[in-house]
């Protein structure tokens, strides 16, 4: 069984509740949908987020690389040498969600030319996980009224807060107004997007430290090593690498270094097949991972949760998995549902990508 095409179909769905962040903001779901055909009529979906604030590519860009440069390369590859497929990715640099797509693309192939769950193939370890949803900058009430109402909603009890902004006290009040609605028993974490300094990250710490915050993601800019590395030494929560540990190498670097002492796995930047790898080494290390979010589709959120809930590893801590609630539509055909705070993995041979033929149709931006 061989790949015998590749496309990569631009598409467009509006978000109902943008979400905004120290590096960016999303307004819309512009995204790249990518279908890998096998000569004997399999085919398998994944979807691409464009986020050019954090890896450099555009929807245009993932396009382009997809059709004209993978493609040709990886037409005529059996779909069960995925380290050859990896090899052919690896010969271009760059294109993290790309080339992550592609990989989860071909996973679905193998899912459901074997009559399996992708889920099974990686680990088989669990077959949901618990959910932890993404606030971006509100005022504080506001990010408070919402958390509640996810709580009741969905029964979701962990929230990672967007922060990283000037001054430092709207992200220390947002933190304490949360902390003190939610309770004790809410799981509360910041993702600061690289916004603050060492220095500045560092008071947030002093100034949050009766809070119980579980971790801080990406504090501030990892290549300012010394900055970096003093930052995890003195912290009294871990440090965790999103952005700075986008393959396996930089998390490797971040975690030796002293960059990072926790790390977040993102399927849609690592594909499954790197994934994989990144949460191997992890766990060799006694270094805790947590499935972060790429703001990913229903789609994008179906390979995370067929990732995560694969390896006891990922499923140990709350996942983030419930971003594309704010999304007005969505593509995928069988619509995820979060209940008692937790997530499924999708039913069936392969990863559960499937998408509804008429709205992606309706939101192609190709035709
Ligand atoms: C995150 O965890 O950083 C925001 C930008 C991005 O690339 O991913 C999101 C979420
Ligand atoms: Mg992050």
């Amino acid at each position: 069984m061989k790949i015998k095409a590749i496309e990569a179909i631009p598409y467009s769905i509006p978000y109902l509740h943008p979400l905004h962040f120290a590096s960016g903001s999303v307004h819309e779901a512009d995204h790249v949908l990518i279908r890998l055909r096998t000569d004997d009529g399999v085919v398998g979906t994944a979807d691409t987020p464009p986020r050019p604030y954090t890896y450099g590519e555009t929807q245009k860009s993932i396009v382009a690389v997809v059709e004209d440069v993978f493609a040709p390369q990886l037409i005529g590859v059996d779909i069960f040498d995925r380290e050859k497929v990896q090899a052919i990715l690896y010969r271009t640099v760059h294109n993290q969600t790309a080339k992550g797509a592609v990989d989860i693309a071909l996973w679905d192939v193998i899912g459901k030319t074997l009559g399996q769950p992708v889920t099974k193939l990686l680990g088989g370890y669990s077959d949901s996980l618990r959910v932890s949803h993404m606030l971006g900058f509100k005022p504080a009430q506001e990010l408070l009224a919402l958390a509640l109402e996810f709580r009741e909603t969905y029964g979701i009890n962990t929230f990672k807060l967007k922060t990283g902004r000037r001054p430092l006290h709207l992200d220390i009040e947002a933190a304490r107004v949360l902390r003190e609605g939610l309770g004790e028993d809410a799981e509360l974490y910041m993702d600061a997007n690289r916004g603050w300094s060492a220095n500045e990250a560092a008071e947030v710490l002093r100034r949050t430290v009766d809070l119980g915050l579980q971790f801080l993601e990406e504090p501030d800019d990892a290549r300012e090593v010394l900055g970096r590395r003093r930052l995890v030494e003195n912290s009294p929560i871990p440090i965790a690498a999103d952005e700075s540990a986008a393959n396996l190498g930089e998390a490797a670097r971040e975690i030796l270094t002293g960059g990072a002492n926790l790390l977040a796995v993102k399927t849609a930047r690592s594909g499954f097949t790197e994934a994989a790898k990144i949460v191997g080494m992890a766990e060799g290390m006694g270094i805790d991972v947590y499935i972060g979010n790429q703001i990913d589709t229903q789609v994008g959120t179906a390979a995370s949760v067929t990732f995560g809930a694969a390896f006891a590893h990922t499923a140990k801590r709350a996942a983030e998995l419930s971003n594309y609630l704010d999304m007005a539509d969505d593509l995928l055909a069988k619509p995820l549902v979060i209940t008692g705070g937790r997530i499924h993995v999708p039913e069936g041979p392969g990863v559960g990508t499937a998408v509804d033929e008429e709205k992606l149709s309706l939101y192609r931006t190709d035709r």
